[in-house]
């Protein structure tokens, strides 16, 4: 047994099932690379010698470059445009507007929801750096350069960025274009028992409320998105590459814009640098791409650049929730509320299965057994790009995570009952499961109280709680918070009922084939942007075949060879492509049992398969076995009589309900009451994800995902101002975090498979980043709330921190008794605001 496996340390029996039945399985490394054993990642080779295959890398004979010239207006009608001062430029081949693309019914494209975005501006712009014409030339220097010289007349028109402000009778009607759209409202949506809530909080002994906003915020990959489309002519052939997390449901997007036949579509999406949410959509960029390949007949590349990126691309957040709860005297949890203002930018873009406009919020209960909940949110359509996309988020988890996370420190502060107390007061009980939420959702397994427990004793939690006090009372420098975060997440869209995206059911594909010579390539229909599924997938094969992991070759993202998936995002790949990866396998595994049978002249009925060593027995007769090796070649070279010859298997997999991975985080922080600075002073995150794969993997995913929920608390922000101009629109203003703001993470886990998943696995990709925001910030309300303070927005900047600090009367500002001397000698005391 491996000292790395992850299994050896939990208590649950190891089940070695031979039968690939439904019941969470335990694995024991072996050594071969299978479940549980951190496999250093296979692709890590090809990326740290610089071999690496991305977009931009892609050079084509012949090739063109595409270059978009963009509204320095948020809302604007074109009234001219004017290329022939591009045209005239050496090395400029075509500038195309949107009366171009109507001649090929290429200007518009539907978005993820219900919508349908102008590819470049048709008339009028209605966000800062929307595509209003392109500009083709023989590089990309030329194509920069006939950009600019396009001239674009505007009649420039009063924008409106805020939701609040869109919603007024007044505000600017930005989508004059749809028949019926009198304003700027998009839709309702509501979730949960409104009446029997109402009767909760008027029954309550005590009720909380608290208003809260969700930033605007961008995925902000390392790779911006791009394109090189390359048009055929004599194959009708259409093949893109292009950044997507989703190839194959982007091959059926671009099949139904274009009229090219899907079977004359091939989108490649060869090595991606990040996705975190940014890639779901289909941007614009990629259809003028293709659209002009198409026309010129030559192949034509588009890349973003990195202030094109944040302002036009795939923003997320941006919620404006107002949260309640109703609970008895001693902190039991009867009723929960909220109440939401969405932003979703110019176009109804989000990346949401289309039954639910609020995607995943209805997890707003959180790991908490609630009795009535009700959530309410309008959309609202603004000035700004669109959005509501993904971001490591799960499709607004992110937010409702925050929401519940954060109301539950407003509870124990109320009630003066200390953060893990009241958690561990209403949790749903390790027993309760699976759990009907109150919003109707189905949990699948979970123990909230032994993760939370593990946490406290790693972070010396009463240590510090004492040590808070201490500070308290000795009226120290720097004050003590300790945030905690109980989250549960809901991953792996899914089944029917909840998730159908464009009217198609979500499920995702696995293809094994074993060659002779016993060794495999798996081909799966999601994408990796940096997960690394060339790995952990090789590694499942590797468990359920008995091979070494080194053995499997993992392809994905190409649709001309990789059976047809919906993508990688909102966790999705491990609860649902692993799930057929593991029943391809066990389908191959039967037919290598009936083969065995064969070689090894027993009745198939007698051949077991033993986990531990990989091989193929005849029950009774240990001596008596077979390795997938030599069953490879007797499938193909010696195959029985009445089998077909050969050994694959592929599976779609039909998830019958979502994961719900959890965990505790426990931050504790310092806030310099002089400066408004706040430090980590540790950061503890337990993370439960069922049956562990690949525990590095795990690591790393939870590593950077936390670096980017620090981000979320302390640094990000996409701002505008009055005019609708992006005033956070490149990384001098939208703050990334450095190795500089990250501190040391502490991670640990806890096991509780699912019990629906063939290896009993939930996702974890984005748990981190869901569940590390409100821990930040309830340890930073926490160093101020002995003062009163019950909540502090985010980003958790410096100056808001000593803002909040002022206002509780724990600020110490040296500057206020510091003399300005002037040169005339005279001193001025500083204004007293
Ligand atoms: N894993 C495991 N055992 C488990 C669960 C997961 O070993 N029980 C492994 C998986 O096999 C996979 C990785 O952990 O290698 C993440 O798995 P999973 O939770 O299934 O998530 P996905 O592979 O579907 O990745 C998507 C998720 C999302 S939605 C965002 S956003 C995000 C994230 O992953 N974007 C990322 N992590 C990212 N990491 C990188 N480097 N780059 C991104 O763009
Ligand atoms: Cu929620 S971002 Mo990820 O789903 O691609």
């Amino acid at each position: 047994m491996s000292s790395e496996s992850d299994f050896t340390a939990e208590p649950e029996e190891h089940q070695h099932a031979d039968d690939g039945g439904p019941q969470p399985e335990k694995h024991c490394g072996h050594g071969r690379g299978g479940m549980g054993e951190s496999v250093t990642r296979k692709e890590d080779k090809r990326f740290i010698t610089g071999r690496g295959n991305y977009v931009d890398d892609i050079k084509k004979p012949g090739m063109l470059h595409c270059e978009i010239v963009r509204s320095p207006h948020a809302h604007a009608r074109i009234e001219d445009i004017d290329g022939s001062r591009a045209m005239a430029l050496d090395g400029v081949v075509a500038v195309l507007t949107a009366d171009d693309l109507l001649e090929h019914d290429l200007a518009t494209m539907p978005t993820l929801m219900d919508d349908t975005q102008d590819v470049l501006v048709n008339d009028k712009v209605k966000f800062q750096s929307q595509e209003v014409a392109a500009v083709i030339a023989e590089d990309r220097y030329t194509a920069k350069d006939g950009a600019e010289k396009v001239e674009v007349e505007y009649d420039v028109l009063d924008p409106v960025v805020d939701a609040e402000e869109a919603l007024k009778e007044d505000a600017p009607l930005i989508r004059d274009e749809l028949e019926d759209q009198e304003d700027n409202h998009i839709f309702d949506w509501d979730t949960g028992d409104k009446e029997a809530t109402e009767r909760v909080f008027e029954e309550a002994d005590v009720t909380v409320e608290q208003q809260m906003e969700y930033q605007r915020l961008h995925p902000a990959p390392i790779e911006t998105c791009g394109a090189v489309a390359d048009w055929d002519p004599g194959k009708d052939k259409m093949t893109v590459h292009m950044t997507s997390q989703a190839p194959h449901a982007h091959r059926t997007l671009f099949s139904q814009v274009s009229g090219i036949p899907e079977h004359k579509v091939r989108i490649v999406s060869p090595d991606v640098g990040g996705g975190f949410g940014n890639k779901v959509p289909i941007y614009p960029g990629y259809v003028v791409a293709a659209a002009a390949s198409y026309v010129l007949e030559r192949p034509v590349k588009w890349i973003e650049e990195r202030s094109e990126n944040i302002q036009t691309t795939g923003f997320a957040r941006d919620y404006d929730m107002t949260g309640e709860i109703a609970a008895t005297e001693d902190g039991v949890i009867e009723g929960v509320k909220v109440d939401v203002l969405a932003n979703h930018g110019a176009y109804n873009a989000a990346a949401q299965p289309s039954k639910f406009p609020a995607g995943f919020f209805n997890i707003f209960t959180g790991s908490y057994d609630v009795d009535a909940a009700y959530g309410s949110l309008t959309g609202v359509f603004t000035n700004t790009a669109p959005g509501g996309v993904a971001y490591r988020c799960s499709f607004r988890v992110t937010e409702a995570v925050y929401l519940i996370e954060r109301m539950v420190k407003v509870l124990a502060d109320e009630l003066d009952v200390d953060p893990a107390e009241i958690r561990r007061r209403n949790f749903i009980p390790s027993d309760a499961f699976p759990y009907e939420s109150a919003t109707g959702w189905n949990y699948d397994s979970g123990d909230y109280e032994k993760a939370l427990d593990k946490a406290l004793e790693m972070a010396d939690y009463e240590h510090y709680r004492e040590e808070q006090q201490r500070r308290i009372e000795e009226d120290a420098d720097k004050l003590l918070g300790i945030g905690i975060s109980s989250f549960t997440e809901v991953v792996g869209a899914g089944p029917g009922k909840q998730c159908d995206i464009a009217g198609i059911e979500m499920f995702d594909s696995a293809d094994i084939r074993v060659n002779p010579t016993g060794n495999a390539v798996l081909r799966i229909g999601v994408q990796t942007q940096g997960q690394g599924h060339e790995t952990t997938f090789a590694q499942i094969v590797a468990e359920e075949l008995g091979m070494d992991v080194d053995n499997i070759t993992v392809e994905h993202g190409d649709t001309d060879t990789e059976p047809y998936g919906l993508g990688t995002y909102g966790s999705r790949s491990t609860p649902v492509a692993g799930a057929a990866t593991a029943v391809a396998a066990r389908k191959v595994r039967e037919k290598a049992k009936s083969i065995a049978a064969n070689e090894l002249e027993a009745a198939e009925e007698d051949i077991e398969w033993d986990r531990e060593s990989g091989e193929f027995r005849v029950a009774g007769a240990p001596d008596r076995s077979i390795t997938i090796t030599e069953i490879a070649a007797g499938a193909y070279m010696n195959h029985p009589g009445d089998e077909e010859p050969g050994l694959e298997a592929v599976n779609y997999y039909d998830p019958p309900e979502m994961t719900y991975p959890f965990g505790s985080y426990i931050v504790i922080v310092e806030v310099d009451r002089e400066t408004g600075e706040v430090d980590f002073e540790k950061f503890v995150a337990v993370d439960d994800c069922g049956n562990r794969i690949n525990p590095m993997v795990i690591e790393g995913q939870i590593h950077g995902g936390l670096a980017q929920g620090i981000g979320t608390a302390m640094l990000e922000e996409v701002t505008y101002d009055d005019n609708g101009n992006v005033t956070g629109g490149d990384f001098m203003n939208y703050l990334l975090p450095t190795a500089n703001e990250i501190p040391n993470f502490e991670t640990g886990h806890t096991v509780t498979p699912s019990p629906h998943h063939p290896i009993g696995a939930k996702g974890v990709g984005e748990s981190p980043t869901v569940g590390s925001p409100p821990a930040i910030v309830n340890a930073v309300v926490d160093a101020m709330s002995h003062a009163g303070v019950s909540h502090v927005e985010m980003p958790m900047t410096p100056d808001r921190v000593w803002e909040t600090l002022d206002e509780a009367g724990l600020a110490i500002s040296p500057s206020q008794h510091v003399h300005f001397e002037f040169d005339d000698g005279a001193s001025e005391e500083p204004a007293d605001d």
